[in-house]
């Protein structure tokens, strides 16, 4: 390489790196990158939530819309009453109150296909300081903007069948959401009197609302069941130790799982799941990795140390056990720009819920790498941070390849006070993975549509930087989607590859949309364009049936 375009390659990082600010890179003689933090990546705390981060969504390429309960928070309107929701914009580290009139205590969400946000469920009723309507039954609708002047629409009551706190929801292919389980009221453990064994559709399908017994014998560890939407066009469902694949659109199990080895997963006893990424270069087989958990509802209960990993694509399905470094609860796994997946937040002892009962911290962030034979998956010793983040705590990464990690919130009601054990966390972190720090330049794109039709083939430009000369082997191409970010559940999270095919002069790349709604359902996904693991920033874009179906 010639130094004139060493130092033009140096000027490109400089203009297009997000590090750019502090760039951490120096170059030996052999034009070697060195920087200090290729190998363990960077914790940087900037900015504060203002609202409690028990839900957080990414709405596009800057904002984060944030959820909490009605409850005493430091951002309050002018009348001195508590917001307990946010649009957080990430790039600028600056939040917009929203009012919310009903109480989203332990809810869930999802997109539908028009690019709308639908907020289900809730809590109870709240008076005085911090009012809320009930929202047991409550839909409330947020259209994504970039001009600050979206608010929530409410549908306060009657509106799902029955009660639900702690329901999880899946986006479909139909470009609906499918709302499954959770209980009539709020409750430390499931119990039979409030349990909710049952899932329905927003908007509404014919035929209300489903019995699913599967969430009768998962009893009692079955709130925020793991819920997957499958490329077959089925759910995997895991809740307890327990799994299934399931139809839902005959309301069918199609195969009972075994159950994975190891303690409970699910709330309180709570752990974590991802499904894998989804790659067409083996036909878009399913890998599950269940992470994480507790032996029991006691406050210095031990976390479980392991993950179970299951193959749906073999006949008999079975668990293959491994590591989880630390055991831990309460994990956020998400996936990274390259497909790998982050754990960070969670704790060593005790279970889900408020006051007393989460115990050890764990600080330490770790990757998970699913291409790499078992033993050589994990890496530790990544930048850690000190700041306890377990109940009501949240992750998800950003277009920018960082992690946006915030919350926890187990003391009710919240107590910011020093002499907490562990007060009420209104401070943001940024986790920059190694990628970010492993090269000078990072892939460009541009001239990305904003929506592409399931299985069409688009182009787009492209600049691949210091690659000059470079491998098209190495050239990758995904679709993240980062999900609802609550209670270590990223619903509707998903990694898909998609076939590509870069052209001779390396200025541009021919990418074929997934071709179908059940690989990657309706609405948006951040295009990722990655060479030789750096990965380009992601675009906003759209996957839909048709031009119409998109309506922000
Ligand atoms: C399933 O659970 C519901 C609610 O807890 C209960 O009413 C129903 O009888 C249960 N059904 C079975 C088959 O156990
Ligand atoms: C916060 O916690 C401290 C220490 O336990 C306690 O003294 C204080 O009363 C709590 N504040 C609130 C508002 O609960
Ligand atoms: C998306 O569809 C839902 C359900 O039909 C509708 O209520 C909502 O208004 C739509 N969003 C937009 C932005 O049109
Ligand atoms: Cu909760």
């Amino acid at each position: 390489m010639k130094p004139a375009l060493f130092y033009s390659l140096a000027f490109l990082a400089n203009l297009y790196s997000t590090q750019a600010q502090d760039s951490p890179f120096s170059w030996t003689s052999s034009q070697q990158v060195i920087s200090p933090y290729a190998k363990a990546g960077k914790m940087e705390q900037r900015g504060r939530t203002g609202v409690a981060a028990m839900h957080a969504v990414l709405l596009n390429e800057k904002k984060i819309l944030i959820i909490d309960k009605a409850e005493w928070n430091e951002a309050q309107f002018d009348s001195g009453q508590s917001a307990f929701s946010v649009e957080y914009d990430w790039t600028t580290d600056k939040y917009r109150t929203l009012p919310l009139e009903t109480n989203t205590f332990c809810s869930a969400g999802g997109f539908l296909g028009n690019g709308s946000f639908i907020s289900t469920g809730g809590g109870e009723r709240r008076g005085r300081t911090w009012k809320a309507e009930p929202g047991w039954q409550s839909i409330r609708h947020y259209t994504p903007c970039m001009d600050n002047l979206c608010e929530w629409t409410e549908y306060k009551t009657g509106q799902m069948t029955n009660n639900r706190w702690y329901p999880t929801v899946e986006q479909l292919a139909e470009g609906d959401i499918i709302i499954v389980g959770g209980s009539t009221k709020g409750t430390a453990v499931n119990r039979d009197e409030v349990n909710v064994p049952s899932y329905e559709f927003w908007p509404p399908r014919a035929g209300g609302e489903i019995h699913m017994p599967f969430l009768n014998e998962t009893m009692p560890f079955n709130l925020y069941p793991f819920v997957f939407a499958l490329p077959d066009g089925n759910l995997f469902v895991f809740a307890n130790k327990q799994s299934m694949i399931f139809d839902y659109n005959n309301n069918r199990v199609v195969k009972k799982l075994p159950d994975i080895p190891g303690m409970a997963r699910s709330y309180p006893l709570t752990g974590g799941a991802v499904m894998l990424p989804l790659d067409p270069a083996n036909n878009y087989n399913v890998e599950i990795l269940v992470c994480g958990g507790s032996e029991n509802m006691k406050n210095k209960a031990k976390a479980d140390a392991t993950c179970g990993r299951i193959n749906l694509g073999d006949e008999t399905p079975k668990w293959e056990m491994d590591t989880f470094v630390y055991p831990r609860l309460m994990p956020d796994g998400v996936f990274l720009a390259d497909g790998t997946v982050l754990w960070v937040n969670g704790c060593q002892r005790g279970w889900a819920g408020y006051n007393g009962r989460n115990h050890d911290p764990t600080f330490d962030p770790l990757i998970y790498d699913s291409t790499k034979r078992h033993g050589q998956r994990w890496t530790s010793g990544l930048a850690s941070t000190d700041i306890a983040r377990m109940y009501h705590s949240v992750a998800l990464t950003l277009p920018n390849g960082q992690v946006w990690i915030a919350g926890s919130n187990n003391v009710d009601p919240p107590n910011i006070s020093e002499d907490a054990e562990y007060p009420t966390e209104f401070r943001v972190e940024y986790y920059s993975p190694p990628y970010l720090f492993k090269s000078a330049t990072r892939p460009l794109v541009s001239h990305v549509p904003r929506v592409v039709i399931y299985d069409e083939s688009f182009d787009i430009l492209v600049n691949l930087g210091s690659a000059a000369g470079a491998d098209p082997k190495n050239v990758k191409v995904a679709l993240l989607r980062p999900g609802f970010s609550t209670h270590s559940m990223h619903m509707s999270q998903r990694y898909v590859y998609l076939r590509h095919e870069l052209s001779e002069d390396m200025q541009s790349i021919r990418i074929q949309a997934p071709p179908r709604a059940t690989i990657f359902p309706p609405g948006a996904g951040f295009l990722i364009v990655l060479y030789d693991g750096v990965p380009s920033e992601g675009v906003e874009i759209f996957v839909e049936p048709n031009h119409g179906a998109l309506a922000i």
